[in-house]
């Protein structure tokens, strides 16, 4: 008889919300609780599928500041769990690891919260079916700078080995390590799979074991974009693995492009941005979209749109035929024609050619505009100082863009005829 389970991982429960979605309330309220609503789905998923269990592979919570009242949410989703008779796995992360929810919640037998110490559990299955045994760590605290590979138990002989990691993998530059561990180590181990969390984008790595990071089930910002999901796994008798990416977010965050070149009046460039946004609800797979536009290309409308950025949100989304599309936030990146030869011919393309050019880029504006930049850096939360990049490379173009933007957005107010005046 085969094995079969969901792996899931980086729910992050209560998760605040980053995104600028808090200053529509309805668009807050949807990413407020997209969370829940996505381990909801998942808990369907084992009920609908009759898995044998669901395998949490750390932060399922965001962090301490937890509620009682997500803690009771907790409580009755694997409460459905543990009716329909499916076990439940579940390893502390980086975000979870000094939870104390878990800890004052009691669960019954089949719900199991691996503890920092390694522990391989093998299951109780029907006489004659392919014995599993599941390894996990928890991480004790929410640093963990060495791997934890070693600590791992061997894998048991003639069964089908699982093994949960909370891991950064091989990690990447500019993030900290969380139990590094690449990939073709965790490979060589011996086990048939490996049920991985931390990393919020999805990766499987097929070799003598399959290596699955899920991603998370439910993308929090513009930066966690696309539809989210957890993995299906069955293993077969004979231990080979099948994997199925099932869907599980409810919203789905896409930057979404339009370019104005050739457009030169307002109603079109309305009905570019909905045809856009429309591209991208046809293909999407969550049940609300919610999109970054991100509008660029040479157009007269340029000023105008630069000035007036809250009418095309508000335009835009009268203009949506669809419920459950949002618009979370609109870049413009719009420039108004003007070729060289024209300057000197119009005032105003002569300043924004000094704005952004012998002014914008000389030392003593660089020297004020850092010194600005850096002031108000200071004033941010930790979590937030490296907006403008965390190396000084990265710190001065973030610093010549904003210069650049900024010249056009003086340049708009300037500029711009009134809106009433548009057609
Ligand atoms: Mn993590």
């Amino acid at each position: 008889m085969p094995f079969r389970f969901v792996h899931a991982a980086d729910i992050h429960l209560d998760s605040p919300l980053r995104s600028l979605a808090l200053r529509d309330p309805q668009l807050g309220e949807l990413i407020g609780n997209a969370s829940r609503r996505a381990l909801e789905a998942i808990v369907k998923l084992c009920l609908d599928e009759q898995v044998d269990a669901l395998l949490i592979a750390g932060d399922l919570y965001d962090g301490e500041q937890t509620s009682m009242k997500t803690a009771r949410f907790l409580a009755a989703q694997i409460g459905r769990l543990v009716q329909a008779g499916i076990g439940v796995f579940i390893i502390r992360g980086n975000h979870d690891a000094a939870s104390k929810i878990t800890a004052e919640l009691s669960f019954p037998p089949s719900v199991k919260i691996f503890s920092g110490r390694a522990e391989a559990l093998q299951l109780d299955r029907e006489a004659g079916a392919l014995p599993v045994v599941i390894h996990g760590i928890s991480f004790a605290k929410p640093h963990a700078p060495e791997s934890l590979l070693p600590k791992y138990k061997p894998p048991v002989e003639g069964a089908a080995n699982i093994g949960m990691m909370h891991t950064s993998l091989a990690g990447v530059a500019g993030h900290d390590p969380y139990a590094p561990c690449p990939a073709r180590d965790l490979d060589a181990f011996g086990y048939q799979y490996w049920a991985l969390g931390h990393i919020h984008q999805r990766s499987v790595t097929l070799g003598k074991s399959t290596v699955v990071m899920p991603g998370n089930p439910q993308g929090r910002d513009i930066n966690e974009a696309g539809a989210k999901s957890v993995t299906l796994v069955t293993i077969a008798d004979d231990r080979t693995v099948h994997l199925e990416e099932r869907i599980t977010s409810i919203a789905q965050f896409e930057r979404v492009p339009v370019c104005l070149d050739q457009i030169a009046e307002w109603p079109d460039m309305v009905s570019a941005s909905v045809a856009a946004v429309e591209r991208v609800r046809a293909a999407a797979l969550s049940e609300h979209l919610v999109v970054r536009l991100a509008i660029g290309g040479t157009t007269p409308l340029a000023w105008q749109l630069r000035r007036d950025l809250d009418l095309v949100k508000q335009a835009v989304e009268e203009a949506l035929p669809v419920e459950k599309s949002w618009i979370e936030k609109i870049e413009m990146s719009c420039t108004a024609p003007g070729a060289a030869a024209d300057i000197g011919a119009d005032p105003l393309l002569d300043l924004r050619g000094l704005m952004q050019g012998d002014i914008g880029k000389s030392a003593g504006f660089t020297a004020a505009a850092t010194d600005i930049a850096n002031e108000l850096r200071a004033q941010l939360p930790p979590e937030l100082r490296g907006i403008l990049g965390n190396d000084e490379a990265s710190f001065q173009t973030s610093l010549a863009a904003l210069i650049d933007q900024g010249a056009e957005d003086v340049l708009a107010r300037l500029h711009a005829p009134s809106r009433e005046g548009a057609v």
